[in-house]
């Protein structure tokens, strides 16, 4: 049984105490062992999550789906949470929702929000989020799709890769240099449909942890005016806007990963006898749980103190960065510590550590990879070093 406490912290509402013993209920009887390929697994866990209606919390807006006018950060954190505790792609499944429709929730038009985020809401629509580029990952601002004006149409061309959902999306928010300004200032954002003549998925991308990912391929992709998100070359600040919720979110999952980790290991830990005792009773085994329980409890409060602020209505881009960089850099210690703790059981493939030790990875890399966060942590940290010296 994982621990509970941290729903006390007074960063907690009653909705999301309540909200998280619900998922929980629900998990017990929905989140079963899935067979069969990535692709259909997701579809059906965004199918079952549309119908219970845990899709609504990864939009904002009550009149197009939204279980609240605005995102509850906290309560997309709990969820992921929980869920990554109990399966990586019902995880996945939730969190994509969320990621690939947010800019609609941020800066959608009514129309934009109507036509696509009740569906996202409902499970009828699978979205994504297509901001990488093949020489474009961490430097966003050096992107080369373009998107050019002709009459009442914008025109995209280019690449987009590692993008999730790839391959079996309805439609991909997109981002692509429309030129009002050299770098980040020439940027804007899309929602391009899959059946949109002119795009087409380029290649299917296999990774350690399977989930859909591809390489998406624009060629001369016509799409209306009134696709674009927010207004001409704002583009750049809209996905930041995205990225700050959803690095949140990553760290909740990395969370999640890391309680089941430590649950996985204390029951392993309690029961293995060796020596005349159980592998609990060596203070090295116990110098491991403490340093799991507390890196643990360090990524959930700089996890949910994110989530908080921005409930607050504060920018939170430095409190995600720190919360995504600690939590999944520590859930990979975490889980490592768990597979030793396991032994020779804890690298046969399906074993839960060696799921969870192929799950964590990618999440040190994607939505801003380590290194990034370091980057924009110490920016801040400089900025406001300078600005008391002043
Ligand atoms: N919210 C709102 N605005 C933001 C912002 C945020 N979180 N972050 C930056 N901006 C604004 C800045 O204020 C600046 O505005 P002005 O042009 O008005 O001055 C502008 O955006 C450019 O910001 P900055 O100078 O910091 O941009 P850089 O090109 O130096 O890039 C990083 C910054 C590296 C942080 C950015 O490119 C990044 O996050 N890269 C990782 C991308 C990523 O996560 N990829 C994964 C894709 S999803 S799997």
């Amino acid at each position: 049984m994982s621990d509970k406490s941290y729903l006390d912290w007074p960063f907690f509402e009653d909705r999301h105490r309540q909200l998280q013993a619900e998922l929980e209920r629900w998990i017990s009887g929905n989140v079963t062992a899935h067979h069969g390929d990535a692709d259909s697994a997701c579809r059906d866990f965004v199918t079952r999550l549309g119908k219970a209606g845990w899709l609504r919390y990864a939009v904002g807006g009550k009149d197009c789906g939204g279980q609240f006018d605005a995102i509850d950060t906290r309560a997309i954190c709990l969820l992921r949470e929980t869920l990554a505790r109990h399966d990586g792609l019902a995880d996945f499944a939730f969190a994509m929702q969320g990621l690939g429709s947010g800019a609609l929730t941020l800066h959608g038009s009514p129309e934009q929000k109507q036509r696509y985020l009740t569906k996202v809401a409902a499970g009828e629509a699978i979205a994504a989020f297509a901001l990488s580029e093949p020489g474009s990952g961490s430097d966003v601002a050096a992107m080369e799709c373009t998107a050019r004006v002709d009459g009442d149409d914008y025109v995209l061309d280019g690449d987009k890769t590692w993008i999730s959902n790839g391959g079996i999306a309805d439609f991909y928010v997109v981002f692509a240099r429309t030129g009002e300004a050299p770098g980040s200032r020439g940027l804007s954002a899309f929602v391009v449909g899959a059946d949109m003549p002119g795009f087409e998925v380029a290649e299917r991308i296999e990774v350690i942890a399977p989930h859909p990912l591809a390489r998406l391929r624009f060629t001369a992709c016509r799409v209306p005016r009134s696709a674009m998100i927010g207004v001409p070359g704002q583009g750049f600040k809209v996905a930041m806007q995205t990225l700050d919720i959803f690095r949140t979110s990553v760290a909740a999952a990395a969370l999640g990963f890391a309680r089941r980790a430590l649950d996985e290991a204390l029951s392993r830990a309690t029961k293995r006898k060796m020596f005349n005792q159980t592998l609990a009773d060596f203070q090295i085994t116990q110098m491991k749980l403490a340093q799991m329980a507390t890196a643990i409890d360090s990524s959930a409060l700089l996890t949910y103190r994110a989530a908080w602020l921005r409930d607050q209505g504060q920018t939170i881009t430095r409190e995600a960065a720190m919360a995504k960089m600690t939590a999944t850099e520590s859930a990979q210690q975490v889980i490592d510590a768990a597979v030793q703790i396991w032994g020779g059981l804890g690298v046969v493939s399906g074993h839960p550590v060696e799921k969870l030790y192929r799950e964590i990875r990618a999440l040190r890399i994607y939505e801003g990879a380590t290194e990034v966060q370091q980057l924009i942590i110490a920016r801040q940290t400089l900025a406001a070093y300078s600005q008391s010296e002043r």
